[in-house]
């Protein structure tokens, strides 16, 4: 083959406008960049290292993306199928470097799940396993019952902060834990790492060493009438600190409100608000899924821990019970923080579709035809049997149906139907998007998919694609769900990884307390930040200090571009567990393929 000449005139700076997956595309898979504006003429790809040309080919013609407003080209390399590392060169510039690889995602499958053993709570992270990014343990302080401050919960400890703050909530725990043992009994392959947590020397697969760390915590959030406490957390949001300088006392804002509260409960004073943290109600949205997450236990630890196991099974159908009787009780039930408590809220005013999946995940568990039948019931309610995530769980509790052996063949095709309804809409929407990935324009609905949280929005989408491509065996939608990957690994109109250590212009400074604290410069490594939020009342606030939102243009931003890197905006640039978790679901199914 003739050595292809890159012509003189081309640029060697390095141009956003190129947008490709920063971390690495899969060497028999398509390959594209995205190139946003007036290009024109021959790209290349360049090899890294030789900086020599390995393959040219014409841009394609205009595409239209209605997301952002822009017209874009593609660049599409797919035909070259030989690994390294790599770059585009144009006539306006050069992109990012990235790999081409036979294992694309295996190294950041790995760093987004060790995120986990970072949120620990209630431990050291000795240096041997974290790092620079050690630190002492933390938040072992007894909680009182928010409705009762005479009932103190002596031990809450262990589990994993929920995000940049430090409180631990039910909800989205149900949806981490449910990707991680889900990822682990489908695409075992996907997720098989040691992840040097403290347990890497026992024989249990690491992705469940981590999960049970998480649900050794939420198994003392049951009460004794099966019901699940929605979550534990000190009164106010932790200030600036690292896990292990958040001394309780600084959590409780006293003032005249504390001082009436103390009046109406003459059995506690200051001091016990200062060595206490809140446990706050029961919800039913927490225990159907915390039933569903404990019934999975019980099928997937059964060989490493059958004692555990039990215990979980118990714990589910305990939990399961309690959420069944009281699911038409309505209002009263509906979850909202209740004074001293103004944490995260995790509000969901339906927990049919978590009651629906905690019975799905007990039919599978045991078998046993009572759960199949609350299952049918719970069917014809009105919530979406597709979506997934720690508000709508339906989606999880329909795949788990299906994959029901025993399932009653005619209510299984009904099912079975959402699941693909949902992931053919996916793919519409995917088969429209000049950016390539699941995420909806807004045009024709009411809203666009750029709201708190985005890019879990999109990889929650996959996760249901993912059970439709399962359960249909086909590999129809892997194109949408691997090009959905390489929007969040940069391919995506603002040229962001929003993995935090991956990538080149990746996210360096995630509303995350220990990233922002610890001294150290670089983030805590495998953190999935949220994206771009279009919402106007959710953008960057004045008083939270003006100064770095200067120059970003929010009133003229299109919504894929609504995402600054900067700490204190938590709205685009949070973290958090379940965040994490979906995104790691899909790589591992990626992974396994
Ligand atoms: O992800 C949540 C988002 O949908 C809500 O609009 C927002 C405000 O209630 O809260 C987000 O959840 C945060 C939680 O309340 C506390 N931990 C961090 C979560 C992610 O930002
Ligand atoms: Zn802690």
């Amino acid at each position: 083959m003739s050595e292809i000449i890159i012509p003189e005139n081309y640029s060697k700076e390095v141009n956003q406008e190129i947008a490709v997956n920063q971390i690495a595309y899969g060497v028999n898979d398509k390959k594209i960049a995205i190139l946003k504006g007036d290009f024109e003429g021959i790209c290349y790809l360049c090899d890294a290292n030789t900086n020599k040309a390995v393959f040219e080919t014409k841009l394609s013609l205009n595409k239209f993306d209605s997301t952002n407003l822009v017209y874009v080209k593609h660049f599409d390399f797919s035909e070259f199928k030989q690994t390294g590392k790599y770059y585009i060169a144009t006539e306006k510039g050069v992109s990012y470097p990235f790999e081409i690889s036979d294992k694309p995602y295996e190294e950041v499958t790995k760093a987004m799940i060790k995120a986990l053993y970072f949120q620990r709570c209630g431990m050291a992270l000795e240096e041997k396993y974290a790092g620079e990014y050690k630190h002492g343990e933390c938040h072992n302080f007894p909680a009182f019952d928010v409705t009762d401050p005479t009932r103190v919960f002596e031990d809450v400890s262990g589990g994993w902060h929920d995000a940049g703050d430090y409180g631990k909530y039910i909800t989205p725990a149900n949806q981490t834990v449910f990707n991680m043992m889900y990822a682990y009994e489908l695409f075992n392959k996907g997720v098989d790492f040691d992840l040097n947590i403290p347990e890497s020397e026992n024989e249990v697969p690491d992705i469940l060493n981590e999960a049970k760390y998480e649900l050794d915590w939420m198994l003392k959030m049951q009460d004794d009438n099966g019901g699940v406490h929605h979550k534990v957390s000190t009164s106010v949001f932790a200030g600036n600190v690292m896990p292990d300088d958040d001394k309780l006392e600084n959590d409780f804002n006293f003032n005249e409100k504390s001082e009436e509260y103390l009046k109406q409960h003459p059995e506690i004073d200051e001091e016990f608000l200062k060595t206490h943290q809140v446990m706050s109600q029961i919800s039913l949205t927490a225990t159907g899924g915390f039933a569903a997450a404990m019934a999975i236990a019980a099928r997937v630890y059964k060989k490493f821990y059958p004692d555990f196991a039990n215990k979980c099974l118990e714990a589910a159908k305990r939990a399961f019970d309690f959420a069944y009787e009281n699911k038409d009780g309505g209002k009263k039930w509906e979850f909202n923080n209740i004074y001293p408590v103004g944490t995260g809220v995790y509000g969901d005013s339906c927990w049919y579709d978590e009651i629906y999946w905690g019975a799905a995940e007990l039919f599978r568990t045991t078998g046993d035809k009572i759960y199949e039948q609350k299952f049918a019931e719970l069917f014809k309610e009105k919530f979406s049997k597709t979506l997934f995530g720690a508000y709508h769980q339906g989606g999880h509790g329909s795949f788990a149906y299906c994959l029901c052996e025993n399932a009653d063949k005619q209510l299984k095709a009904k099912v079975l139907n959402e699941i693909i309804k949902g992931a053919e809409n996916a793919l519409t929407i995917y088969n429209r998007n000049a950016y390539l990935n699941c995420l909806h324009d807004g045009v024709n609905s009411n809203e666009n998919d750029y709201y708190w949280g985005s890019n879990a929005g999109l990889t929650n989408k996959l996760g249901n694609m993912i059970s439709a491509a399962y359960l249909t065996k086909t590999d129809k939608y892997d194109n949408a769900i691997r090009d959905s990957i390489s929007y969040i690994f940069g391919r995506n109109y603002i040229s962001q990884c929003y993995v935090t250590g991956f990538g080149t212009k990746s996210t360096k400074n995630p509303h995350h307390r220990p990233s922002m604290f610890d001294g150290v410069d670089e983030p805590v490594p495998g953190l999935v930040a949220g994206g771009p939020n279009d919402r106007k009342w959710e953008r960057p606030r004045k008083q939270d200090g003006v100064k770095q939102t200067e120059g970003i243009d929010w009133e003229n931003m299109p919504p894929a571009g609504c995402y600054i890197d900067w700490e204190w905006n938590w709205t685009t640039n949070e973290i958090t567990i379940y965040w994490n978790s979906s995104c790691f679901y899909v790589t591992a199914y990626l992974n396994s393929k």
